[in-house]
This record gives structure tokens, sequence and C-alpha cells, in this order.
């Protein structure tokens, strides 16, 4: 059966419960998912891309062809995203500057080494995101940036945050449209510490010279919470509480990553709250699996429930979604493009869902009806609506992808 003709009989049995496909499908368009650079060089970067990955974060696995050159990097991002219907950004890390070979620190980074990235996305019509990256650095090898007992290496550390901060600004008024920049630190401790006070005061002090004279119409600024890290499973600087409380409490974003909680606690339930308390909030969409060990989102429950929290309430604008997963056993283009065409999938699944109707039922207090349509809704012809979606977006329906991804590693990747 044709795309074209299963989306016709999939739109006459959603319009029976009240639900629009074209208005569904023209909605999904306009929400951007931000695809991070890091998938696809294994969080290595440009700066010093031998250098080991620290920061209490590992990847693993080596399948052959990662990008190594800024040019390979964009070369394969571009191919996964030839493969991916819908808005993108790309979400890149300070270390990913373009210096041209030469050797440029953390705390002297400039807008200029990010130019070439700005002409790029232009070109390929796409947003840009921002990070500061605080770890795989010497001055971080000891586990601690923003809120570390040294002043001189916490100075560092600020400066290096600034100018991210700086060069995120510079890169959403080059895009005519903000950037979103996540400020993450790896800063915690292996064992019991005993000043936790002490190390978050400092945290605060580094936070409040980051973010003094922060430009929101340029940039939107976000602070990553964690519960452990690889060698800090005792205690996180970052805690939820430290920085949703510093996020409210000085109008930034709070980002939740799916990763970074207690493996029973989910990002699907906190989406709410934090929006009553902020403006936007940021998501790293990841898939933990049994620890933080980002793993390539799939079409999951709860990558499902997160998607429903956005579009249940509206909440598209005020929710901004990143990845955040890093997987170097598979191919890294299908990686890409698994987990990208899945958070949107998800976004699909949700739209197709009569809300106000369950709303309504679960004012009634009809728990059962909430539950039989919520079941029912499970085998409604959403994959219909998906492929038609893609089909109209120019990009491949269903596997069509895979061809594409497995001969461009025959053609480009197995040559590196
Ligand atoms: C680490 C955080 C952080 C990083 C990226 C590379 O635990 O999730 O977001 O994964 O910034
Ligand atoms: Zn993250």
């Amino acid at each position: 059966m044709s795309t074209q003709k299963a989306y016709e009989l999939a739109k006459e049995l959603y319009a029976s419960i009240g639900v629009d496909t074209d208005k569904a499908i023209a909605r999904l368009k306009e929400i951007p998912v931000s695809m991070h650079c890091w998938q696809g060089d294994d969080v290595r970067g440009f700066e010093n891309p031998d250098g080991d990955l620290t920061g209490g974060i590992q990847t693993t696995g080596n399948y052959p062809g990662r990008a190594t050159t800024i040019d390979e990097l964009r070369a394969d991002y571009s191919k996964a995203t030839s493969l991916i219907p819908g808005k993108k950004r790309i979400n890149l890390h300070a270390i990913y500057l373009d210096s041209n070979g030469e050797k440029v620190d953390r705390d002297k980074i400039e807008p200029k080494h990010f130019t070439s990235w700005v002409q790029w996305a232009k070109e390929q019509k796409i947003g840009m995101d921002f990070n500061s990256s605080c770890f795989s650095h010497p001055l971080s090898a000891d586990g601690f940036t923003l809120s570390h007992h040294d002043d001189a290496i916490r100075a560092f550390w600020v400066e290096h945050s600034i100018r991210s901060r700086e060069i995120a600004e510079y890169i959403g008024k080059e895009m005519g449209e903000p950037a979103v920049t996540n400020h993450w630190i790896p800063d915690g401790f292996k064992d019991i510490p005993v000043d936790r006070y002490g190390y978050r005061e400092r945290l605060i002090d580094s936070y409040d010279k980051i973010f003094k004279n922060q430009k929101r119409e340029y940039n939107l600024n976000a602070v990553e919470s964690k519960v452990f890290g690889i060698g800090a499973e005792s205690c996180t600087i970052t805690s939820l509480e430290m920085c949703m409380g510093y996020a409210i409490k000085n109008n930034l974003l709070l980002t939740l990553d799916t990763g970074h909680f207690h493996p029973t606690e989910v990002v699907s339930d906190k989406i709410s709250s934090a929006l009553l308390f902020l403006d936007d909030i940021l998501l790293h969409v990841s898939r933990p699996v049994r620890w933080d060990s980002d793993h390539v989102v799939i079409f999951d429950d709860e990558l499902k429930a997160i998607a429903q929290e956005i579009t249940r309430r509206n909440f598209d604008r005020r929710v901004h979604i990143g990845l955040d997963f890093f997987d170097a056993s598979i191919n890294r283009i299908a990686a890409w493009v698994i987990g990208t065409r899945n958070m949107q999938k998800a976004l699909m699944y949700a739209l197709l869902e009569p809300s106000e109707k369950l709303i309504q039922l679960e004012l009634e207090g009809d728990y059962t009806s909430r539950l039989a349509l919520l079941e029912e809704l499970k085998s409604y012809p959403f994959a219909a609506v998906w492929d038609y979606y893609c089909e109209s977006e120019g990009v491949p329906v269903r596997d069509g992808w895979l061809r594409e991804v497995k001969q461009y590693e025959k053609d480009v990747l197995a040559k590196r």
C-alpha cells in the first residue's frame, strides 16, 4: 500500500476520535531537535582529539570510521540530517572550535573560532546551540572545575565559561535566534565529603560571575544537574536542588538529562514542576542503561511520556529538546538517525492524542475511560502518519535510511 493511501486511512480513523493528523504534522514540523555534535567523534573535539575523555563520562566501543577532522564531522552530520525530517539544530561543545590547527586553551577561546561553524550552519539551514567544556583537560584532572578550592583553577574555568557564554551570544546574534547554552560540570567526590556546603558556595560564586551580564535576547543559559559520575559516586556538586534553585533565582534554564537521576526516577514527571517555576527548560534526552550510560535513544515508554508532557499542555517552545548520547560501538551516523528520529516519532505519537478529551476524562474522575483510551491509542496507526510525514519532508520512509548509511559507510567511512 502506498504511504499516501495508508495515511488517508489513518487520517480518517484519527478524525473519528477528534484528532486532526494534518495539524499534528504541521506542529511537529515546527519543533526543533538539537542534535549534539559529540555522537560523531566520541566526545573528542578538535582542541586535543588524542587526549582522554575525562569528567566521569565514558564512550565505549571502537566502531571504525569516527570523524577526526572538522570536515569529516560536518560531512557525517549532514549525512545524518539528510535522513531526518523537520527542524534541526546543531549542539556544539566549546572543544569543537575551528582554530586552524593553532593550540588555543579553554580560557582563550573567542567567537572567531566559531565563525566557520556559523557559516556552515547557515548553509545547512539548521539552528545552533552551545556548551562550555569543563572536562578532558589537565586543570579538571582532579575532578573539580567551577567549585574548585584552588582559586586560580576555579578562575580558569570561570573565564572559560564566560567566554563560552559570549561565544553563544555571538552565535545567537548571527543566527537571528537565541542559542541555548548548557553549562555542565563534572565536579564531585568519589568518597563521602565533609564540606558539601563550601563546594556549593564556591560554585554559586562562579555561576554569579559567569551569568552576570548575560544577554537573553541572544542566548539562553542552562545549568545541568546530575546525581553521580564515574569517580564522583558519593556527591556531585551540581545536584538537582542546586541547579533548580540557582536557575529559579537567576532566571536561567534547568537542564534535565534523562540519565542523571536515580534509576526509578523519571524526567517526564519533573517537566511540569520545573515549568511552574521556570520560563524554559532544556532536555538532554538520553538512555541510561543501569547507569548514565548514554545509549542511543529508543522509542520506549519514557520517551513517549516525555513527549506527552511537552505536547499535552503546548510546551513546544518552553521545552528545548536536546539529545545527549554517545555510542561508539555502532555506526555513529546511524546512532544519530535512530535517536533523533525516535525523539520525533515520540512527539508524533504524542501529538496524535486527543489531549483535551483525556484531560476532561481525568477531571471527571473517569479513570476507566482514561486508561481504556490511552491503551487503545497504542494500536492506532500512528506509524502511517509518521511515514507520510517523512515522505512529505523528502527523507527516507521507514528503514529506507539504513541503505544510505550503509552505502556511506562503504564509500566514505571505510576509507578513513
Ligand atoms: C555529562 C552530561 C553532559 C555531557 C555532554 C558531553 O554527564 O550529560 O551533558 O554528556 O555535555
Ligand atoms: Zn547531558
